[in-house]
Order: C-alpha cells, then structure tokens, then sequence
C-alpha cells in the first residue's frame, strides 16, 4: 500500500531547531516492513503544498502525528488531504492520546479524522493497514464511508484506537497492550526524511552539520508521574531495549549514516544503573565513543553514581540533563518529583568531578508558587550552576494533575490549544496570589540573574555555536532579557474577550 506519515508545521516562537520526528521514523519503518511505499512529509521542512504531494501520490492511508500545539494544524491538513483525494486519515500523539479529557473523540470528531490512535502506535498503525488493505482486496472502488461503515464492524476489535463511523457515531475501543519487546521494533527510517533540511536537537559539538546529528531512545515509559509532565503516550511501565539492540543501532547511525553527534531522548534513561554500565562498555569496546552524545531530557539524579558516571564520560557522554523543576523544597515535594535537593546537589557534584557538563530544567510558576519559592529556584539554579539553565514557563497540558489543578483552582489564560508552547514568555495561567505579571516577572529575572554573571557569559562566548548562530543568539537574548512594562498579552486578550 502507499502510506504517507505527516507532521504537521507549527513553527515555535522562537527560531528552535528542528530534527526527524521519531514517532514517524519509527511508524515508517514498521509500515515498510510490513512491504509498505512508505512516504514522510514533514510539513516544517518540505516546500511543495501538501494537497499536490498528495494528489500526485494517492496514498491509500494517510498518518498525522500531533502534539498539543500541533493538533489544529493536523485537523486542517486533514482536511486539505480530503478536500483532493477520498483516504482514510489518522491521527495519533501525545494529544489525541488523553483519552481522560476525551481529546481522542475532539479529534475522531473533526469531520476530516477518520480514527484516532492512543498511545504507543506501531502496532495500532500495522493493524489498521492490515484492516485498511484487507478491505481494498474486496473493493472495485475506494469509499472511506464504506470502510467506516458500522455495519462491517471492521474497526470494533482493534484496539488502542478511537474512531468515527460512518454514521456519525464516536467509539473508543478498549486500550491496546504496551510493546513488551522493544528489541522487536525495527530502527527508525531516517532514510525518508530529507535529514539536509535538519539542524541538530542539541549543538553540543560546535559546528556539526544537522543532518549528522541523529536522535536515539533505548527505553521508552517513565516509572514516576511527576504533576506537570504530559505522559499520555508512554505508559507508566518503563521498557529498556537490550544494550546490544542499542549498540547496534548506535553502529548503523556512525557507521552507516555518519553520525557526528547522538541525542538519547528517553525520559528516563538511567532507571536501572546496570543497563548503563552495559552500554557504556560496549559503546567503549566499540571505540564509539569518539562520537560524542548527550542525555538531551533528563535522567534521574537520584540513581547517578560516580562510577556509572564516569564509565558514561569514557562512553563518549558529554552533557547530561536534569529535571531539577524547582528550588523550593515543599514545591518539590507537591510536584512529586520523588527526590530531594541534597540528592540533586550530588549528582550536579558528580558531573562536574567527572568532567560532565550538565543542564539544569527548571520551572517558574508551578501551582503554590510564590515569589519567595520562584526566587528559591533561581538561586538553586545559580548554585547548581549548569552549564545551561533552561527555565520554562509552567504550561498545563491536558491529562496532567496540574491541569486538574488549574481548572479547579485556577484561571486559565489560554484557550487555544496553539498557544500551548512553553518557549513564548506568557504565563499560561493564574492560581491564588499568583499572577501572570509575577511568573513572567521572576521568568526573566531568572534568566537575566542566572545568565549575567561573569562566568555564563564567558562560556557562552567561547562555544563557537554563539558565534555561528549570532543572529539567532541575539535575538533570544534580546527577547528574554528586555523586561516588558504591560500586562501579559494573553491576559488582555482573554479580558477583552470577556467584556465583548
Ligand atoms: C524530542 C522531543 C521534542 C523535540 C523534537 C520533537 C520531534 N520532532 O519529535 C523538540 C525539542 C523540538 C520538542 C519540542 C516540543 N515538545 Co517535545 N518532546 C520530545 C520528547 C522528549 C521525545 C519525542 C519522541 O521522540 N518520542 C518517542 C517517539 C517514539 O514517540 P512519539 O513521537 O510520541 O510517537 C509515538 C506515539 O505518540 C504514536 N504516534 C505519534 N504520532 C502518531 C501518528 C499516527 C498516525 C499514529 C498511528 C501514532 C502516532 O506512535 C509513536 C510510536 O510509538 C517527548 C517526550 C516523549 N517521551 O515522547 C517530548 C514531548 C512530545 N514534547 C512535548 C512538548 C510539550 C513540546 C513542546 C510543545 C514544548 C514547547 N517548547 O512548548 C514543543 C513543540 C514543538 C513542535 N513543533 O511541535 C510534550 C507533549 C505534550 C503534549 N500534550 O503535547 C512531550 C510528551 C514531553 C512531556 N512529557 O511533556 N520536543
Ligand atoms: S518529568 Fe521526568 S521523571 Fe517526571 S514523569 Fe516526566 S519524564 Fe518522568
């Protein structure tokens, strides 16, 4: 069959970099195992208008991915891709896939999104092109009204999917078991991406060029459910692939693809301490350590060890992240981050003795907060020290308890959902003595007290990435450190909304 897998276009508001979906690459590669024409278009980097790309293809199935600021545009490609040729759409992600907000039946109920999948999808995406090719077999021609039709029942087993039938009705199938084995999965299709159109997830080689920096995820899930983390698509059971599936992987993305520089992008990588220390020798017997890597999204401070860290520095590991989130010890322990700050100061200790640089994830503005607490977290931050400091805005995304919390205690300030971008310097909300003005107030205090100190500035300005990228650098300085006098944008609009 031909089959074509889109990520919608959402540009942030800032300048960010863009890198190969891996959801897509890996539904890419499952599909073209299963002998399918598989085609990628990522709208954030292809040219050519999406409805003549699929009027000269004709695919038989169409996939879109959509997180939360993505859905909208993903409901209007859906819609450009019916507006020329009659083909199931469907659509999957982290935001489709909160079925407790039911926001799988907001799409199925676009009049463009046929089915919708939840959760983890290569084998709902492999079942549905099973379903959708068995149905060809039989058909002079194609009908998507046909194949939704309730009476052939050809969706009422499939798991893991929400859909529309042709009669208007919405079901939600029960959920589709998590994949046990990871080592089953096939490596992500990067072959379909146009990889020269990429900048790297994380310049941490200076002067690498995009299309040889490759992403990697050698477990999948997160045991823990911090309050504000939107965990919709990866179950609460954490899955490692072996370490010899990883290293193979690791092999083909240097060996074959020339991979210059890796992100892993697990949530949670280092839950079991073994694993890395596996995965470090091999990435050392290998000699593929002269390719330098970084843990781009965290890993857990609590099971750092000097040892493990070490091996992981030999390993080639260069940077690692932290999810520190706050400085304030009873927001931590509201946020259920299940660590606490000593525990953090270690692994920061450990990193820096064994010659690691680090990233610190912080967030200003969580539910309690007050300027005392978002103070206490930029002090951690300067006495942490990272080498990045990256503080966001706290932005409730649907299906988390912070989201709960917000609409039961809260005011909301968006109702859009593309202005769930955390990158914009709006607060996205307001609870009790917490107001927009004050969140973004002590947002770019934090970024100014952390970043105006004699020793950021001096690193910053020996990476050569500054230099290269000094437009772009600029103007995200400019942007965060320039204090804005008004009230939030986002809170006028929403008041003259109310008084309209
Ligand atoms: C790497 C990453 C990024 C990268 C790259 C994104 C990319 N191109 O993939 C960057 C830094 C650009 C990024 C940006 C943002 N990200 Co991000 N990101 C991630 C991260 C850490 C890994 C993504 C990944 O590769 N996952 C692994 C693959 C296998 O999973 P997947 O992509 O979800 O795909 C699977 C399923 O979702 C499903 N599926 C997905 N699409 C489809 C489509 C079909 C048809 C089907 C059948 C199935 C299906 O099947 C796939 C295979 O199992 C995730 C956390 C996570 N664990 O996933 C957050 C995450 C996706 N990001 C998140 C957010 C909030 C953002 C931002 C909005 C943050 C911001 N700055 O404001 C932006 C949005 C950018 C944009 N343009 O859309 C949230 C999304 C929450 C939500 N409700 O939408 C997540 C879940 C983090 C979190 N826990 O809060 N992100
Ligand atoms: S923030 Fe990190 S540790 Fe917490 S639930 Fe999300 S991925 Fe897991």
């Amino acid at each position: 069959m031909r089959v074509v897998l889109i990520n919608p276009r959402f540009r942030l508001p800032i300048d960010t970099r863009t890198s190969p979906h891996l959801g897509l690459a890996y539904l890419a590669a499952v599909s073209e195992r299963r002998g399918d024409e598989v085609r990628i278009f990522d709208a954030d980097v292809e040219e050519q208008p999406l409805s003549e790309f699929i009027q000269a293809f004709r695919p038989h199935v169409v996939g879109i991915t959509a997180n939360t600021p993505q859905v909208k545009q993903a409901w209007r490609h859906a819609a450009q891709i019916k507006a020329v040729h009659d083909v199931p759409v469907v659509l999957g992600g982290p935001h489709p896939s909160v079925a407790a907000e039911d926001l799988d039946f907001e799409s199925a109920r676009q009049p463009d999104v046929d089915i919708v999948v939840r959760g983890e999808g290569e084998s709902a995406w492999i079942d549905i092109c099973d379903r959708v090719e068995t149905f060809l077999r039989d058909q002079e021609s194609f009908s998507t009204q046909a194949l939704m039709d309730p009476a052939r029942g050809i969706w009422d087993d499939c798991l893991g999917i929400s859909y529309k039938s042709s009669d208007g009705g919405l079901h939600r199938n029960l959920d589709r078991p998590v994949i046990n084995d990871l080592d089953s999965l096939p490596w992500p299709a990067y072959h379909l991406f146009r990889m020269d159109k990429y900048t790297n997830l994380q310049p941490a080689t200076d002067k690498i060029d995009g299309s040889k920096s490759f992403s990697i995820m050698t477990s999948r899930g997160c045991p823990y459910r911090c309050t504000f983390c939107s965990q919709s698509i990866m179950p609460i059971r954490w899955r490692a692939r072996s370490s010899e599936n990883v290293l193979a992987e690791w092999k083909h993305l240097v060996e074959d693809l020339g991979a210059q520089e890796i992100g892993v992008l697990d949530d949670s990588a280092n839950i079991r301490k073994e694993r890395m220390h596996e995965l470090a020798d091999l990435l050392i017997a290998h000699k593929l350590n002269r390719v330098p890597w970084i843990f781009v999204n965290g890993i857990r401070a609590n099971i750092v060890d000097h040892d493990v860290m070490l091996k992981l520095k030999r390993a080639g590991l260069r940077r690692t992240a932290f999810g520190v989130e706050t400085g304030n010890p009873e927001i931590l322990k509201k946020i259920d981050k299940k660590i606490d700050h000593d525990t953090i100061r270690r692994a920061f200790k450990i990193c820096k003795e064994v010659g690691l640089e680090t990233i610190a994830f912080m967030i200003i503005g969580l539910p309690g907060e007050t300027r005392e607490t978002m103070q206490d977290t930029i002090n951690f931050a300067i006495e942490l020290d990272p080498l990045i400091a990256n503080f966001s805005m706290m932005t409730p995304y649907p299906g988390t308890a912070v989201y709960e919390q917000v609409k039961r205690q809260g005011r909301m300030l968006i109702n859009d959902w593309e202005d769930y971008v955390f990158f914009e310097q709006r607060a996205r909300y307001e609870m009790g003595e917490m107001t927009a003005e004050l969140v973004e107030e002590m947002y770019r205090k934090a970024y100014r007290q952390f970043y105006l100190r004699p020793a950021p500035i001096l690193r910053r300005l020996k990476t050569k990435d500054f230099w290269m990228n000094l437009p772009r650098n600029m103007r995200i300085a400019l942007r965060t450190f320039l204090p804005k006098a008004e009230k939030t944008a986002l809170r006028k609009k929403i008041e003259a909304e109310a008084l309209s």
